[in-house]
């Protein structure tokens, strides 16, 4: 009797001090998350304990559903920033994310001395949930040996919040915050170039203002400028749900290109790109094109290579420039794809333009074109013929710079960084094409993939009626090509997919015919059932 009490309170003081252990553990390892170093009473850090295993809102990237009653402020709430402010605000600003890398990267091992980097951070208007877990999630998973500082830049804000308040609260960050305000709106590109002349660090990590950094997002970034540091790195950028919040992974096997409107799209990593890298998806991924928002960059290296075009106006453009010049002049733009971080992508724009948002493109792009893109500027001034007439400033300073750094012509870019690009390398003709008979032209009638290409009056103003007979024989417009699958047709547009097959023609320049070959029938109009003509 006496000998099983004493197992007893053997056994009660064992389990207690297992029990304060733990207690211990988890205390010390929440807190160097701890958002103010003052509130150390013991009580916050196990209340945070507690909200890490009862999964809180959105807590490893979950969805966060507003319920039914909430609906109405919900949809009024999410005007202010287009995306759903009132799920951000629900979700702590520390919240978790799943570790979404390849396995392969989860072992990686880098080296002790890599380079630090300096964050910036420019925001107009943000919301202070987005804001700071962007903040927070950059403090909490970045190795602080690397983290040099964060830097807000404020273009011109009006919100009350973003003033006292915020400078208030990054003030007890344990990483330094510094913001900097533009006296006046200054757009991203100017606001991006102010925050870059304060930065201290090695490397600049230019990020958007409402994003998340997962786990080892830094380290393969710094690493892969430490091999080159004429490497110009992005993430794979995750998608943030702007309805929900939802964390969902992006996918490694995608890359960034454009279309002859120059608008950045992403396409699927060629099989050329997989085979450099040896079927290993944790290389990284050399790309064409980059999306701008999130990307590193040697401090030093940024200014060599010139900057931003300081005479692009707000936002647009600024990442192709940026990505024609890196490759043109003699660096490489890669998609890390060990390093993820989420960006909430929006379907429209919160931000108003001065002057409009399609004037400011324009500008921008043309400034681009005139500069990098030699004669196949001509790609994107005839599908977008509006554009030629849209004022783009003088350039000649940065046509100086394309001198002195010596860079290589836009076809050489075509030719060894996007053989599979939009514009072809090498083509016979760009513009219409008519039909002598009836005087009509090819149009694609402003349909899209997977429908029918129609005939209408030449208007001789490009835009619909432009196609280019390229090398490949191939008859295109933008990114699609025309496809027959049938004797007889329909003509309808397709990806285009370098196969030949269905998309190949051969010209016959004697009788001005296109013969396509695997049907061996001309390009012909007729009068369909429906009246149109196919
Ligand atoms: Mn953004």
């Amino acid at each position: 009797m006496r000998r099983f009490m004493y197992c007893k309170v053997v056994l009660a003081t064992s389990l207690v001090w297992v029990l304060v252990d733990v207690f211990l553990l988890l205390y010390f390892s929440e807190c160097n998350k701890c958002d103010e170093k003052k509130d150390r009473s013991l009580l916050p850090a196990l209340r945070a304990v507690i909200s890490r295993t009862q999964e809180g809102p959105g807590e490893m990237g979950k969805a966060v559903i507003i319920p039914k009653d909430d609906q109405e402020k919900m949809k009024e709430l999410f005007k202010v920033n287009q995306f759903n402010l009132m799920a951000s605000d629900m979700i702590a600003l520390n919240r978790s994310l799943p570790d979404v890398r390849l396995e392969g990267c989860k072992t990686k091992i880098y080296s002790d001395d890599l380079p630090n980097t300096s964050v910036v951070i420019v925001f107009h208007n943000e919301a202070w949930s987005t804001l700071l877990r962007t903040v927070h999630s950059v403090i909490n998973r970045s190795p602080r040996h690397l983290l040099e500082e964060i830097l807000l830049v404020d273009d011109a804000s009006e919100r009350d919040f973003l003033k006292r308040k915020l400078e208030n609260y990054v003030r007890n960050l344990e990483v330094p915050v510094r913001i900097i305000r533009m006296e006046q709106r200054s757009g991203l590109i100017r606001a991006r170039l102010r925050g870059a002349t304060a930065t201290k660090g090695q490397v600049i990590t230019f990020l958007d203002a409402h994003c998340e950094c997962t786990v080892g997002w830094l380290e393969p970034l710094m690493a892969r400028i430490k091999e080159d540091r004429k490497t110009v790195v992005c993430p794979i950028i995750d998608v943030i749900s702007d309805d929900t919040f939802e964390y969902m992974a992006g996918s490694d096997m995608t890359y960034g290109g454009f279309n002859w409107k120059l608008n950045f799209r992403w396409y699927p990593v060629p099989p050329r790109e997989m085979d450099r890298r040896k079927g290993d998806r944790t290389l990284p991924v050399r790309t064409p094109t980059m999306a701008g928002g999130l990307f590193s960059i040697d401090r030093n290296y940024f200014e060599e290579i010139g900057t931003y075009d300081s005479g692009m106006d707000i936002w647009g453009g600024e990442n192709l420039e940026m990505s024609f010049r890196i490759w043109q002049c003699g660096g490489s733009l890669e998609i890390v794809t060990c390093s993820h971080v989420g960006h909430v992508f929006r379907k429209a724009t919160p931000y108003s333009f001065p002057g409009g948002t399609g004037h400011v493109i324009n500008k921008n792009n043309r400034r681009l074109a005139e500069v990098w893109m030699d004669e196949f500027k001509d790609f994107f001034y005839i599908i977008s013929p509006g554009v030629v007439k849209v004022e783009y400033g003088d350039v000649s300073i940065r046509k100086a710079l394309r001198d002195r750094l010596l860079c290589k012509p836009f076809s050489w870019y075509l030719e060894n960084i996007y053989p599979d690009s939009q514009i072809p390398r090498r083509y016979y003709s760009l513009g219409e094409i008519r039909n002598v008979e009836t005087n009509q032209c090819l149009d694609n009638m402003g349909r899209k993939e997977n429908e029918k290409v129609g005939m209408f009056n030449c208007h001789g103003m490009g835009g619909n009626q432009v196609f280019s007979y390229t090398a490949d024989k191939e008859i295109r417009t933008d990114d699609l090509c025309l496809d027959v699958s049938r004797l007889n047709g329909p003509i309808v547009m397709l990806k285009c997919h370098h196969m030949r097959g269905n998309q190949l023609f051969e010209y016959d320049a004697q009788t001005h015919t296109f013969l396509h070959v695997i049907t061996q029938s001309c390009l012909t109009v007729s009068r369909l059932k429906d009246g149109s003509h196919g």
